[in-house]
């Protein structure tokens, strides 16, 4: 059956899809932040959302219309960059850590990536993910009353299945020449996908026995618009709190709320595998292992598996 026609020549697809835009974009006005969601994107159909950020960063809005293959609700003046909040219904190309994939269906996930240029911060830029973690987890207890577990780095689970990712992403700009040139500019974008509403049969098999959604957990629908905003609140305070008073309050929440801590772990390495506990977060983010009496090590970015 071919797609209903309005009087007005428009299918019903495209309809429900401004529709859809609409109510995206109208997170902005209801949001009380500084920063994140002062600008509200959303794209019935993209790449990635990383992609698209990495667009909105260097002005390329001609590259943006031509990755969204369909619903991009950018507008034509200009708009701030920093802050903005960029949502999908769909990625084509939705990716994970080192070149992993993403996957989820239409409309069943929170698909976001959030463009922040933390100035002047002295801290390492490899908080942000910790941060995002944490960020989530406080948005998901107050809305749903659900406390989500981390696992070294970012990985948020609940009864060990994952349910959500973080991928961050530096990107280095050189300033124009009305900035003073000079200096780069560091722009950060943090990628989140949160499963919201998918069913088991919704995964692909190769994740079906590995990942769970908030509706799975709760056994209720979970709103996405609601939930996005609570989320983009908590990021902006965390990111505040940042800002004003260093690393060091968010990280004790971090380590509050990581149950890979105090854990004996299998870390997984582009080319090796080691075993040991796993004892502390660093200021960096780093996971600090012990493997055996003498010898600790930093792990900066790896895959954790825990162990009983
Ligand atoms: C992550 O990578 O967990 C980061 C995922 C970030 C996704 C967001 S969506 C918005 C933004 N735009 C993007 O393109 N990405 C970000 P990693 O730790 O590498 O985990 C990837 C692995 O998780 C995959 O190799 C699968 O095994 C598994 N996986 C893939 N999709 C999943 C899903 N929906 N739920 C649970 N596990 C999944």
């Amino acid at each position: 059956m071919g797609a209903l026609k309005t009087d007005r020549g428009d299918d019903a697809d495209g309809l429900k899809r401004r529709a859809r835009s609409a109510l995206w974009r109208s997170l902005s006005r209801r949001l009380t932040t500084a920063e994140v969601g002062r600008r509200v994107m959303y794209f019935s159909e993209i790449s990635s959302t990383m992609d698209a950020a990495r667009e909105v960063a260097l002005g390329n809005r001609q590259t943006l219309r031509l990755r969204s293959s369909a619903g991009v609700s950018g507008e034509d003046r200009p708009a701030p960059v920093i802050g903005t909040a960029i949502f999908a219904d769909y990625q084509s190309g939705g990716r994970g850590r080192l070149d992993r994939t993403w996957v989820s269906p239409p409309r069943k996930s929170l698909l976001l990536s959030v463009i922040l240029e933390p100035f002047g911060f002295s801290t390492a830029l490899s908080v942000f993910p910790l941060m995002t973690a944490v960020s989530l987890c406080s948005a998901l207890e107050t809305f749903l009353g659900v406390a989500p577990e981390i696992k070294w780095p970012n990985d948020l689970t609940l009864s060990g299945k994952k349910f959500c990712g973080v991928l961050c992403r530096a990107h280095a700009f050189p300033n124009r020449p009305d900035e003073g040139g000079g200096t780069a500019r560091q722009i950060v974008v943090l990628g989140i996908g949160i499963n919201l509403n998918q069913r088991p049969a919704d995964f692909p098999p190769e994740i079906r026995e590995t990942a769970t959604s908030l509706r799975i957990a709760l056994g209720k629908r979970i709103p996405r618009i609601a939930l996005a905003r609570r989320i983009l609140e908590r990021i902006d305070a965390d990111y505040q709190e940042i800002l004003r008073e260093g690393a060091q309050p968010l990280l004790r929440r971090y380590k509050a709320r990581c149950t890979s801590l105090g854990r004996r772990v299998r870390v997984i390495l582009p080319d090796e595998e080691v075993i040991g506990w796993a004892e502390d977060v660093a200021e960096d983010g780093s996971l600090v292992l012990r493997v055996g009496e003498e010898c600790q090590v930093l792990v900066r970015a790896a895959d954790v598996v825990h162990l009983r």
